[in-house]
């Protein structure tokens, strides 16, 4: 089957230009001038681009936080992705400290095998530093996993400088990439005892114990742990421009440092915290946290002159009734947002037609470098002879509100709710297929495969 899509504009990192764009079966065979009479049917772009499929590199589906599940497994969660026109997610595995890194895979595989309508691959977490994680590493990547993560926060989940500096040494040595979650854990507990003590327990005190300067510290120990350890890192969901200030110091020095921020830090700001309907503030509650208005247009600067190489989500959902476990303790709000099914729209709008990024910024940051990043490019993140033909088919002219009864998150909220779109997905096509069609998905089963991924070449 040969589909030609006719009279389109093409983007890529480089820029967008006119082209017709030729699939044949789950590939794309040709992009330029191409004549109607070699293909079997033909979809008409005219007006509209045409970006590679998104890459979502930040997703915890089904995971168990907080003595709680989030509220899109892979099943729901892929579909609310494809509504948004990505094509791809990296969710993180992640085993329990004590579980072998095999058990956390296979996990992750028996969650999303069968159940994912997008393509998917899987970060591995190191929660634990030994003798028998360090030996597991080669059978990550052999299975396709080549990326990892680390957290400087979460009891749960954290790792000490020691570990971190083995494991990146460790990761270096196989030409693996991790990114890592920065917070200073131990300030931020100790700020938390004493709102605790202050009896100040709504969600307006979640921002105020994680202030962006402690993000930056751990940003900053952590450049100097992979400094020490000659490792590439990822920060993932950078916030604020103290942080990002650590990142061209480390960059200065000569390390190679690739940060990711998500759609909330460019949009949303922390009055959101201080709102006195606890449910309305409860929703934000991420981390790091929401920041102050500022930081929005220091990330978007660092987005244009490409100190930020990437934008996922952090999808992380919960419905309003697991957000209501934080009444009276904010420390008990499950942390995270939805924001799978709406970046892509949301960052057209709020970036490209507003003139802070160009469409080849935002092409390079939703597709082309998590390709590249997370070992998938050019089979991903571009549109060219050879590579899927994933296609997100953009209008320019159909803007629409963001309501969340229009979602297909498993998640009765949604943060964007409202927001007034420039333009808007009007289909999108994984392999070959046409998955999404004006908001409705089409596919009635799961048929996402799983990515083996090769190394970074960002
Ligand atoms: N932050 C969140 O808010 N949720 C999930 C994980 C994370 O780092
Ligand atoms: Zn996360």
């Amino acid at each position: 089957m040969r589909t030609l899509f006719k009279g389109g504009t093409v983007v890529s990192g480089n820029g967008a230009k006119r082209a017709d764009l030729l699939v044949e079966n789950e590939k794309v065979v040709k992009v330029g001038r191409i004549l109607t009479a070699r293909a079997d049917r033909i979809v008409d772009v005219e007006g509209c681009l045409l970006f590679p499929g998104f890459i979502d590199a930040h997703t915890h589906f089904d995971l168990d936080v907080c003595n709680t599940t989030t509220a899109d497994n892979f099943y729901t969660g892929s579909r609310a992705a494809l509504r948004g026109g990505t094509t791809t997610i990296i969710d993180f595995a992640c085993p329990n400290k004590g579980e072998s890194l095999q058990y956390g895979l296979d996990l992750w595989h028996r969650k999303a095998d069968g159940n994912t309508f997008c393509d998917y691959g899987f970060h591995m977490t190191i929660d634990d530093w030994n003798e028998s994680i360090r030996a597991e590493l080669k059978a990550m990547f052999a299975q396709g996993v080549s990326s990892f993560k680390m957290y400087m926060t979460y009891p749960a989940m954290m790792v000490g400088d020691r570990d971190m500096y083995w494991a990146l040494k460790e990761l270096r040595s196989l030409g693996g990439i991790c990114g890592v979650h920065c917070e200073n854990a131990g300030v931020i507990d100790g700020m938390i005892a004493e709102k605790k003590a202050a009896g100040e327990m709504a969600p307006s005190s979640h921002p105020l114990t994680r202030p962006p300067h402690l993000e930056a510290e751990a940003v900053s120990r952590l450049l100097r742990i992979a400094q020490t350890a000659d490792a590439p890192v990822v920060i993932v969901h950078l916030t604020n421009a103290e942080a990002l200030l650590e990142v061209e110091r480390a960059r200065k020095r000569g390390q190679t440092v690739y940060v990711e921020t998500c759609p909330q830090y460019l949009l949303l700001d922390e009055s959101l915290y201080f709102n006195e309907d606890y449910s309305i503030a409860a929703r934000y509650v991420c981390a790091p946290p929401i920041r102050a208005k500022a930081h929005q247009d220091v990330l978007w600067n660092a987005l244009r002159r490409g100190g930020i190489q990437t934008i996922s989500t952090d999808h992380c959902s919960f419905t309003l009734t697991q957000k209501d476990a934080g009444r009276g303790d904010f420390t008990a709000i499950p942390g995270g947002l939805p924001g799978v099914e709406t970046r892509g729209e949301l960052i057209y709008s709020a970036g490209v037609a507003q003139k802070k990024i160009g469409l080849d910024v935002m092409c390079r940051a939703l597709s082309e470098n998590p390709a590249k990043l997370y070992g998938l490019f050019p089979r991903k993140g571009i549109l060219k002879p050879g590579s899927d033909a994933d296609i997100v088919i953009y209008d320019p002219s159909a803007h629409h509100v963001i309501r969340a009864e229009d979602c297909a998150a498993n998640v009765d909220y949604n943060p964007y709710e409202g927001f007034v779109t420039f333009g808007g997905i009007r289909e999108v096509w994984l392999r070959g297929r046409r998955v999404v069609e004006h908001g409705s998905i089409l596919d009635a089963e799961p048929r996402g495969t799983y990515l083996a991924r090769g190394k970074c070449i960002l």
